[in-house]
């Protein structure tokens, strides 16, 4: 490739004008131009009114601009089109191609929804003769549209496309961005954010410019996420400020988010009425407190109407809670909702509640028990509009562990799963690593048994009414957005995932890579999707193999959890041990000699974890202290396996490395560099974490590898 082609590549990849005022342009993630270019060349029709609308008819507007298609708005037009997206009750219009159109989408309906309807969000694609029409009941779902049909390319425009219908699972499907305000002196910008500073704060104040706000909303609304919080769940004093003499700075984003049907949360304190109110006491049943919280939310719904509602870490690593007063968390999150109801907003209190101030030398104290035992005693005693967060681990987003038992113990209460999509455990954005399997592996498991419900149906709820699908973002102002170019494929996944948590994540890739890298502007198109697949689909199971061994967790850097640090926390206050001595390693947390951590799953999960014969071998060390010769279910020992996985590790990343290398001059050269740069570094920590977890358990345990590779 010469260089002026690849300035030509460039331009295809990068938007047009910087976002940023006169900073660096900004990468277009999944939706490059590219991507519109089958829709951009149709003459399409938007019929209906309102602000989401709007949006699409402004997004159509600069589609067709740019490939030279037409695009009208309603209401009397009779033009010949390609595409309509219509509302269903908006006016007939005096086009026959389009009424008729319009009645295969009614008839697809009919002939789909089995009585169920659109709701919302939800749309139809049908087509009727040269006519493929997106009909939906509410202005969103025209939106959602929009990207369906983006996705779909040419697809979306042949003859033989059978008419189908599309409703999100989950009502809620939200970020939360652990964004701070003001910079705080440990954790930064953005606690655990890797990917520069925060799109929405800057050194104590709002940026002010929400360009890069707005193409945020758009590529979240793309792939499905309605809902994001906009500050740390550390909730610091210029933080707190939010809810009441900053109330305006969230206002502004909730107007930019609002145009691609996206509501703002806010976290907030639960000391909040001591903080900024003056009061004395936050005491969930103290009068004063409760219509303190009544008249401060009243005014926020006055600034914002369709504010989302509240986001609350309480109890927890610092952070205020009921506990001080003697409450417990029900009534905590209950004056919040309480609050909350008359608005229609919603409180999200997390479970993610655990003693951090442990002593390393008293076992009997189990920091993977805690959520469990401080929420499932609270099942239904929550108000409707409470929705308790829960972790999706029962210790901290590690690369493995258990799901958490919470997830099947509160029957009677709303409950969503949170993930963590910026990578504080699982390579902090300089590693390679596709989440997209493991969450799938998260969402599928069934609690109660093989074939019973799964963690999927509990966040869905009857009749749609779970909890939801959470995240942390991974978004900075980085100009690839999430710091390694491929980790946009992680947010892009979960929106994916939240919309339907069903979806088998390597098709969701896929869908990643052909909006990422367009087949049109990619001179060998399946040579990239192939190498990105080889890199990506397994990657999470690499890091896994490279970093700690069978389920055990934490033996990351403290403080910065970055790297091997195998000894690091296990003499702190955070209860996170391994207890490896010369004999063996790992967590006894049985029923008959451990915590009896075990004993908080139903019953079949809580037999099968019980013991070591029958817990499967990647958990082995998080439920059992096992000797160093004991053989998992592969038949390899535990010794052998942590040799020969942290080997293989950083042969894969060596692979990857290389793999990369074919793309070069195939795609993007500045996505590209980044990339080659990154992987320079993840070839690097691999080693490091395979040479310092091999030395150490070899001078742990006295056993050598049986295959004599080099270990120090
Ligand atoms: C926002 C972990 C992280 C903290 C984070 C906390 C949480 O402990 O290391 O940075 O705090 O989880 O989820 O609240």
């Amino acid at each position: 490739m010469n260089a002026e082609e690849s300035v030509d590549l460039e331009q295809l990849m990068f938007v047009d004008e910087p976002m940023d005022g006169d900073g660096p342009r900004v990468h277009p993630a999944w939706l490059p131009p590219e991507a519109f270019r089958s829709l951009g060349a149709r003459r399409v029709l938007v019929h209906g009114e309102g602000l989401l609308v709007d949006t699409v008819l402004d997004e159509v507007s600069r589609a067709c601009a740019r490939y030279g298609g037409l695009v009208w708005h309603s209401p009397s037009w009779d033009v010949d089109v390609d595409l309509v997206f219509a509302l269903r009750d908006a006016a007939e219009l005096p086009n026959p191609a389009v009424e008729a159109a319009r009645a295969a989408g009614e008839a697809g309906l009919v002939e789909l929804a089995d009585g169920e309807t659109l709701g919302d969000e939800g749309f139809v694609l049908a087509r009727a003769g040269d006519v493929t029409v997106v009909l939906a009941d509410a202005p969103a779902g025209l939106l959602y549209g929009l990207f369906h049909v983006v996705r779909l390319c040419a697809a979306a425009f042949d003859p033989a496309r059978p008419p189908e219908w599309h409703r999100p699972a989950l009502r809620r499907r939200m970020l939360n961005h652990w964004d701070n305000v003001a910079v705080h002196p440990v954790m930064g910008q953005v606690e655990r954010g890797y990917a520069g500073g925060s799109i929405f704060w800057r050194d104590g104040r709002s940026r002010g410019d929400l360009d890069r706000v707005r193409e945020y909303a758009r590529l979240l609304a793309s792939c499905g996420v309605n809902a994001i919080s906009v500050n740390n769940v550390n909730v610091a004093r210029t933080e707190a400020l939010l809810l009441t003499e900053r109330l305006g700075d969230v206002a502004e984003i909730a107007d930019v988010l609002r145009r691609y049907g996206i509501r703002v949360h806010l976290s907030v304190s639960f000391a909040a009425p001591v903080v900024l109110g003056g009061l004395s006491t936050a005491d969930p049943l103290d009068e004063n407190v409760r219509v303190w919280w009544a008249a401060t939310t009243r005014r926020v719904y006055e600034r914002i109407p369709d504010f989302g509602g509240y986001l609350v870490k309480a109890d927890s690593e610092g952070q205020p809670g009921p506990f001080t007063y003697g409450r417990d968390h029900a009534d905590g999150a209950n004056l919040l909702a309480e609050a909350l109801a008359p608005h229609g907003g919603v409180v999200h209190w997390r479970a993610f509640v655990y003693n951090h101030h442990q002593d390393w030398r008293d076992r009997s104290t189990d920091r993977a028990r805690a959520a469990y035992d401080h929420f499932a005693p609270l099942d239904g005693r929550f108000r409707t509009n409470v929705v308790v967060q829960v972790k999706f681990g029962p210790v901290d987003f590690q690369t493995r562990e258990p799901i958490s038992p919470v997830l099947a113990a509160m029957p009677a209460t709303r409950l969503a799963v949170e993930l963590q999509v910026t990578q504080e455990y699982t390579g902090q954005q300089r590693h390679v690593c596709h989440l997209g399997p493991w969450w799938s592996e998260v969402l599928s498991f069934a609690p109660w048994g093989p074939g019973g419900r799964t963690i999927a149906d509990v966040v869905t709820g009857e009749a749609a009414a779970g909890g939801g699908m959470v995240a942390v973002a991974n978004v900075g102002d980085d100009p690839f957005w999430t710091g390694h170019p491929l980790a946009q494929a992680n947010l892009y996944t979960f929106g994916r995932l939240a919309w339907d948590p069903r979806r088998d994540p390597t098709t969701i890739l896929d869908e990643w890579i052909t909006l990422t890298f367009p087949p049109s502007a990619t001179a060998d198109a399946e040579l990239v999707r192939r190498t990105l697949h080889e890199i990506m689909d397994d990657s999470w199971r690499t890091y896994e193999r490279y970093t700690a061994p069978l389920g055990v967790g934490f033996m990351v850097n403290p403080g910065d959890h970055y790297g091997p640090g195998v000894d690091g926390y296990e003499y702190t206050r955070w209860g996170t041990y391994h207890f490896a001595d010369r004999d063996g390693v790992g967590v006894d947390r049985t029923r008959a000699s451990g915590t009896g951590f075990t004993g908080q799953y139903p019953p079949y999960w809580a037999q099968v974890y019980e013991s070591p014969e029958s817990c499967p071998d990647e958990l082995l060390l998080f439920f059992h202290h096992v000797p160093y010769g004991h053989v998992l279910h592969s038949g390899s020992t535990v010794i052998q396996h942590i040799y020969d996985t942290h080997f293989a590790g950083v042969e894969e990343v060596t692979a990857m490395r290389r793999r990369w290398q074919r793309l070069n001059g195939m795609i993007d050269p500045s996505v590209y560099e980044r990339v080659a740069e990154r992987l320079e570094e993840q070839v690097r920590c691999a080693t490091e974490w395979r040479d310092q977890i091999n030395t150490y358990f070899f001078r742990k345990s006295g056993v050598p590898d049986e295959r004599g590779r080099d270990i120090y």
